[in-house]
């Protein structure tokens, strides 16, 4: 058994929802926040047989769109005290980050 580990978008977490009910899948939502930017992200835990893995991954990224966006100020507690105001940045948002790990064990009591 594997475990997908999708880091999504806000607005690409209801799609991907509908769509992996759709294909009889089960996963949990958490409400996360990105370490960079600190704004409000989604991380899909979806427990799934090995063979399903590739059909997830293409499946979510069937369901998101990347965009660049330029971030104007850095979050305050990245300046620091005495720390100077940063250039805005290019960042690219949407998409989707997944990591795949192995399960060593699963149980539903
Ligand atoms: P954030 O950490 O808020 O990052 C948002 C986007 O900002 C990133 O998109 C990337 O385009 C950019 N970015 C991140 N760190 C940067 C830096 N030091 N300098 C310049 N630009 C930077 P994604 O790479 O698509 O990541 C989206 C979200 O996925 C991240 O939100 C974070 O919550 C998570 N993530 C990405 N890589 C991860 C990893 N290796 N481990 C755990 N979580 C990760």
């Amino acid at each position: 058994m594997k475990l997908v580990i999708a880091i999504v978008h806000e607005r690409d977490k209801q799609k991907i929802g509908d769509s992996l009910l759709q294909a009889g899948l089960q996963f949990t939502v958490i409400a996360t926040t990105g370490g960079f930017l600190r704004d409000g992200n989604s991380t899909m835990l979806i427990g799934t047989p090995q063979e399903r893995v590739d059909e997830i991954m293409e499946l979510i990224r069937g369901c998101c769109s990347m965009r660049e966006q330029f971030v104007a100020q850095p979050p305050l507690d990245m300046v620091g005290t005495g720390g100077m105001l940063m250039n805005p940045i290019k960042v690219s948002v949407g998409g989707a980050i997944m990591f795949v790990v192995d399960v060593e064990r699963f149980e539903r009591v």
